[in-house]
């Protein structure tokens, strides 16, 4: 233990959909690691908020028809909720866009640009000719130029990870009405990552929390670091200083986030936020392992350029599966945290204990209904509940409450066994370790019960049987301290059921070797409900039908816009085309280059089809064109017009009887 300030933090929510088990896997251990560094006698600040800028945000404001500022109140409400409905209690959860993290951010800002690691520079940026408007982030879509994965214009979130710089990204195409984009200049401001590679090399070494974040990260520096652009076209956001048309990439204002809600933290209870972020603090980060690089990379970088606190630990998640699926909203593999089981009375310390208990930290977790019942009805409610109840019960109906007789050597010995191993495991964000640490420790009070059948006992040897149900009750109340961090509602309940009237956080884990208090106990209450075999099938029903909409929708996709009068129908100029030539586009296995004639000019028109016909198939052949559509430049070529065809191998629409090129299709 070290007297430095602790600081802990969970990467902040996007406030554009609902909280789901996804989220889950990174919140619920750090409110179990805050809750256990409490219990050890520590003090720890836990710090969240909501993420409300990004594009992300943007495109789900505009698909709902709602402003971005809506829809982050309406979300940043919800996740305030949802986390405390799940036992997951921050000390403060702001909001990135409010006014002390604007304030913070330009600070920020201003002192890197001060500090000479910030220059502007002309750029390529992807932009749209329909919609007339440059594409940030996730309003464009393409390749990978890394792994050639399909990817999102900031980051290559399918294959390899990596995030991509603005117009960095392959065959880009604006995500809102799917034109290929093209590329056009603008000024955008740029920091200077590059040259904190041996900043970092540095800081990664020393950096603590588990081993798949600091490893990422290293890689990533020895792989080299370019500048890093931190501005983007865009309205909503942290206004860029002294810039009317830029924002600050989100990356940049969001982690901001943790300092500015320290200072609010600060502000209300009367602390100084500078204990925190000006050195010499324990922050740790608990993040989902795919914003490594920002953690690891961009944020350190940013503090140490701005003249701030570094990090002292990263702890990074592995990502959630359903069942056996690659967790996705669109194809139906999601779990809400309200709609589908806080909403159904299913209690959050056993979806705490699951999302913990399933398997380490870091792994991919393979969520299934099945498995969460499972553990439920053979961990919480055979091992740990049957003992906790058969021990309570026992001492309320043979001794009226609690015996004045102290636990033996052994178990006291056992405890302190389980204390150590809990502690060594949570010292390694080995939460799993920890939280079968302490179902050991109720296994080994079921033994003692089963061992000794104190029910018989008690007819024979009383004060034998005494003896082995002060032992069992000391395990009790070790278990309510030890397993408060990840079950405080169950914690809680033990506790007062051990006849105690102050609240189970209130004291130490220390304390799970002194003796209880001898006196009266009521009669129990079974700690967990079993998860009935109708129960576990209506919950499977729910997720099963969820990926049957969602394939059904995928299959029939309506458009939902109004439909399309004769008039705009009349508009679209479609013609027949004959191919002149055909040839492949340099550095593009999709795109093919060619030249039509449609009967009043030739002209050129780039397609995606490179993989499914060979150039010399095409020549000669008629085709179907969109002839008005906007121009687009694709890889220097400007494509004027668009080939119809359909399916996923882009079978080519072509005329039945013979027509001349530029006959109209009606
Ligand atoms: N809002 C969510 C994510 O990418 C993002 C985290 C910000 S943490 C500073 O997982
Ligand atoms: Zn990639």
């Amino acid at each position: 233990m070290s007297d430095a300030p602790r600081l802990v933090t969970c990467g902040l929510p996007y406030t554009n959909g609902p909280c789901h088990f996804g989220h889950l896997r990174t919140y619920v251990p750090a409110d179990m690691y805050v809750r256990y560094m409490r219990l050890r006698g520590e003090e720890v600040v836990f710090i969240c908020g909501s993420d409300n800028h990004g594009t992300p945000i943007v495109v789900s404001a505009e698909a709902e028809g709602t402003t971005p500022a809506e829809l982050s109140r309406r979300y940043h409400d919800h996740f305030d909720t949802t986390f405390r409905r799940m036992g997951v209690v921050f000390d403060h959860f702001g909001m990135t866009d409010g006014e002390t993290n604007h304030r913070r951010t330009r600070r920020i800002i201003r002192a890197l640009e001060a500090n000479g690691h910030v220059y502007a520079e002309r750029v390529e940026q992807s932009y749209c000719s329909s919609c007339r408007r440059f594409l940030p982030d996730r309003y464009v879509k393409g390749l990978c130029p890394h792994c050639g994965a399909e990817a999102r214009g900031d980051e290559c979130d399918q294959g390899c990870g990596k995030h991509l710089e603005p117009g960095e990204i392959r065959e880009p195409v604006c995500t809102v009405c799917d034109t290929p984009a093209e590329l056009r200049e603008q000024e955008h401001y740029f920091f200077r990552l590059s040259s904190f590679e041996p900043f970092l090399l540095e800081h990664l070494e020393h950096l603590k929390g588990t081993a798949n974040a600091r490893n990422y990260a290293l890689g990533w520096v020895r792989d080299g670091l370019r500048d890093w652009c931190i501005t983007r076209t865009l309205d909503w956001g942290v206004r860029y200083p002294g810039r009317e048309d830029l924002v600050v990439y989100v990356w940049v204002d969001a982690p901001i986030g943790y300092i500015s809600f320290t200072e609010e933290w600060a502000a209300a209870a009367g602390a100084d936020w500078r204990r925190y972020w000006c050195g010499g603090a324990e922050i740790t980060h608990f993040i989902g392992g795919d914003i490594t690089y920002h953690h690891c990379i961009f944020w350190p970088a940013l503090l140490e350029g701005a003249g701030y606190g570094l990090p002292n630990a990263v702890v990074a998640s592995g990502m959630l599966k359903v069942d056996d699926h690659k967790f996705s909203k669109s194809r139906g593999y999601v779990v809400w945290t309200n709609e589908d089981y806080l909403d159904l009375g299913l209690p959050a310390d056993c979806l705490r204990y699951y999302l913990v208990a399933s398997t380490s930290h870091t792994r991919e977790l393979n969520f299934s209904w099945r498995a969460f019942a499972d553990r439920v009805n053979n961990e919480l409610v055979n091992t740990f509940g049957n003992f906790v109840h058969r021990t309570l019960h026992f001492a309320h109906t043979r001794f009226g409450g609690i015996p004045a007789v102290e636990a033996g050597a052994p178990v006291l010995e056992a405890i302190r066994d389980t204390l150590a191993a809990v502690d060594r495991a949570m010292e390694e964000y080995e939460f799993k370790v920890a939280v079968d640490a302490v179902m050991g420790l109720a296994a080994q009070g079921n033994n003692l019960i089963q061992a000794n059948a104190p029910w018989k006992l008690v007819k024979t040897d009383p004060e034998a049987a005494s003896r082995v149900i002060a032992d069992a009750l000391q395990i009790v109340k070790a278990l309510a301290l030890l397993i408060d961090p990840v079950m405080p509602e169950t914690a809680a309940r033990i506790w007062s059921m051990l006849g105690q009237q102050d609240g189970v956080e209130e004291h130490r884990l220390s304390e799970s070797t002194e003796p209880l208090e001898p006196g009266h106990l009521a009669l129990p209450a079974p700690l967990f409900a079993r998860i009935e075999e109708t129960r576990l099938q209506e919950l499977e029903a729910v997720l099963e039908g969820r990926v049957a909409e969602a394939e059904r929708r995928a299959r029939c996709e309506p458009d939902g816009e109004a439909p399309l009068t004769i008039d705009e129908f009349a508009r679209m100029e479609l013609v027949i085309a004959r191919v002149v030539s055909a040839e492949p586009i340099q550095n593009s296995k999709k795109l093919l280059r060619l030249v039509v004639d449609i009967g009043a000019e030739e002209r050129e028109i780039v397609s995606g089809i490179a993989g499914f016909y060979a150039p010399s198939d095409l020549v000669g052949r008629d085709v179907v064109v969109i002839a008005n559509l906007a121009p687009a430049t694709l890889f220097g070529v400007e494509s004027r017009g668009m080939i119809l065809a359909a399916g996923d191998e882009a079978s080519l629409l072509v005329p039945l009887r013979p027509v001349e090129p530029g006959t109209r299709v009606r």
